[in-house]
Parts: structure tokens; sequence; C-alpha cells
């Protein structure tokens, strides 16, 4: 590979022609924008402790009324894309958001998806287009695009849960944007009951739901139940993991992040391939060591970390005795319907 000519080879007064004219040469650059045989990410692995962010979080509490914060949320960035970037990838959006007993964070909708990961307390809600959807431990709620999603707390304790966006790549395509609402009169929940069975779907001929995303909350119950059996069922498999999934396509819950659960088993060592999307993995129950691109992490209970694309991840359950759950959130449909979708043996 031979190297190419720098800026400063080229004579200062035809650098400047150029810029008057909005030109730039590419040779300089074209290294830059194109590295060879891998991308030279950004994203740096980076682990998130929640022992050292719930105080902080609960102090944002006592600062700032959720009326003069409208989500009341501690940004997870990564530094490799400087904090101000508010991103834990290119794709990824992380966030730990406080809701108190009594308080209601108003209804809006807008572009970027959401998922929540509920990470503590009980009682607090969030309503979807009308659904209302108790959060407990280890939930997943969906708030699509477009979709008017508000949350509440009718209960004691203060509640946490994970927000995980696609807003770093809907703000970089200029369409991020989001509209206020009016609060939401729920209805009963018909998505849950409806679409929580395996393989069994309301039938088209009768009664198809006409919304593009008829489940919307996914309790913790089944999800563990489901790699629970999995992994009775299945001695030998490795990856004990289930995909979120809308039931009736069987696709991916949203459009563009993928969210899965897997569970290690005791004291077992789970080895991902390297693959193009960045993934984030956080700790639903358990302990779980990662180690990607020469770093380790310890993550306890509630504890998150990112791992940038293209790196082969290895996960270990730090319990001899009892399994780890862990929560992945990865760029996966992004970089399928872009074509982009790499697994790296
Ligand atoms: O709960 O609607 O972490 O709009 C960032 C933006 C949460 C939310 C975030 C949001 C929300």
């Amino acid at each position: 590979m031979s190297e190419l000519g720098r800026l400063e080879d080229l004579p200062a007064d035809y650098v400047a022609a150029l810029r008057a004219q909005n030109l730039v040469p590419l040779w300089p650059s074209l290294r830059a924008v194109m590295p060879a045989a891998k991308p030279q990410p950004r994203t740096a692995p980076t682990a998130w402790s929640y022992a050292a962010l719930k105080p902080l979080l609960l102090r944002a509490g006592e600062l700032t009324p959720i009326e003069k914060a409208e989500r009341r949320v501690l940004v997870l960035a990564n530094p490799g894309h400087t904090l101000e970037k508010m991103q834990a990838s290119s794709a990824i959006y992380l966030g730990m958001q406080l809701l108190l007993p009594g308080e209601w964070a108003p209804s809006h909708r807008h572009t970027p998806n959401a998922v929540r990961m509920v990470v503590e307390g009980e009682g607090a809600w969030t309503t979807v287009e009308g659904e209302k959807c108790p959060m407990s431990r280890g939930d997943l709620i969906l708030t699509p695009t477009g979709l008017w999603h508000e949350h509440g707390h009718d209960g004691t304790t203060p509640v946490v849960w994970l927000d995980v966006l696609d807003l770093p790549l809907v703000h970089y395509l200029e369409a991020s944007y989001h509209v206020d609402g009016q609060r939401q009169v729920p209805r009963a929940s018909r998505g849950e009951r409806a679409s929580l069975r395996a393989g069994i779907v309301p039938t088209p001929a009768f009664e198809r739901t006409r919304r593009a995303y008829p489940l919307l909350r996914y309790p913790w119950a089944d999800t563990k139940a489901a790699l629970q059996s999995l992994a009775a069922d299945q001695p030998d498999l490795e990856g004990v993991m289930v995909g979120y999934v809308n039931p009736e396509t069987g696709s991916d819950a949203e459009n563009i992040l993928g969210f899965h659960a897997l569970m290690l088993r005791p004291g077992q060592v789970l080895s991902l391939p390297a693959r193009s999307p960045a993934a984030v993995y956080h700790v639903i129950e358990g302990g779980a060591e990662v180690r990607v691109a020469g770093q380790v992490f310890t993550l306890a209970e509630a504890d998150t970390c990112c791992a940038p694309g293209y790196e082969a991840v290895q996960l270990r359950n730090v319990s001899a005795s009892a399994p780890a759950f862990v929560f992945v959130a990865d760029e996966a449909p992004l970089h399928r319907k872009l074509g982009l979708y790499e697994v790296r043996g």
C-alpha cells in the first residue's frame, strides 16, 4: 500500500483556492475515512457501575424536580465519542432514568426508538399509545418511533430503568425531533395478553392487530423462564440466548437496534465472535466478566458496558453455582438492513 500525498504537500495557495470553492482533495483523508481491513471505531470499551451512578442519580432527584427535567436521566456516555455527544456507540444511546413516587414524566413522542429495561423499584408504569405497561425489574418495554409515551409512579420507593435509544443515529441523520402531548387515558392492555405466547399470535382472518407493534411489554418472568427451559432442554447448547421479536413478524422488536437476553450457566465462559455491530451488555441477575479489545470488566447486577463492533467478546459467569442473566442491545438490525452486517469467525 503506497503512501498517499498529504495536505502539506500541496501549495498553500492551491488549498486556499479549493477551500474558496468548498472543495477538498480526497487523497490526504482517504485512509482516515476508509482504514485498511477494519474500521477504527471511536467507541471505546466502557463500563458503568450501578453502585457508583445510583447515588448521583438520586442526587439528581433532589436537585432537579421532574418538571425541570421532563426526563430525569444520567446518560452513560462513551468517552471515545466525547461525553458531550451522549452516545455509547455510533448508534446506541444509554441513559439511567429516575422516577420518584408520585412523579409523572409527561406524554411525548419522538422519532428515535426507545426501550426501557427496568433496573430497580416497583410501582412505576409507562403508558404507550394508551396501553399502560407496569414496570418490574427485568421487564423490557418498547416505545417505538412515533408512539406516545409517558411515565408515572404509584409506588413508594424510587424506580430506575435503563433507556436504550437509537438517538445518536437518528440525530446524525438529522431526523430527530419530538412532539409534546396530552396525558393519555389508559385503556385495558391488549397486546400482551394476545401476543405473549411463543408461536401463537392472533389470526389475521379474525382479528389481526392493525398495530405495527402488537407487543409493547416483555415481562422478565417470561423471558427468564424461556432461558431456563432452553438451558434445561439443551444441556449442550453454548449460547443460551433469546431475542425480543415482534410476535406477528418474527422479526426484530424494533427497526434499528436489536435486543436479546442471555443466560450464562454457572461458571460458563461464552465466546462471541467478532461482528460488525457494536453491542451493550447489562446484567439483570448475577455477575459477569466481560473481555473485549484487551479490556476486562467485572460487572455486578445492574452494571452496564459497551463493546465496539468488529471485536470478539468473551462473557464469563463469575459464579460457579448460580446462573447469570444478561440483557444485550446491539446494532445488528441496522447493519443487516444496510447490508453491512459481518461475522468474522
Ligand atoms: O423516557 O421518553 O433517556 O425521550 C431520553 C429521551 C428517555 C423518555 C431518555 C427520552 C426518554
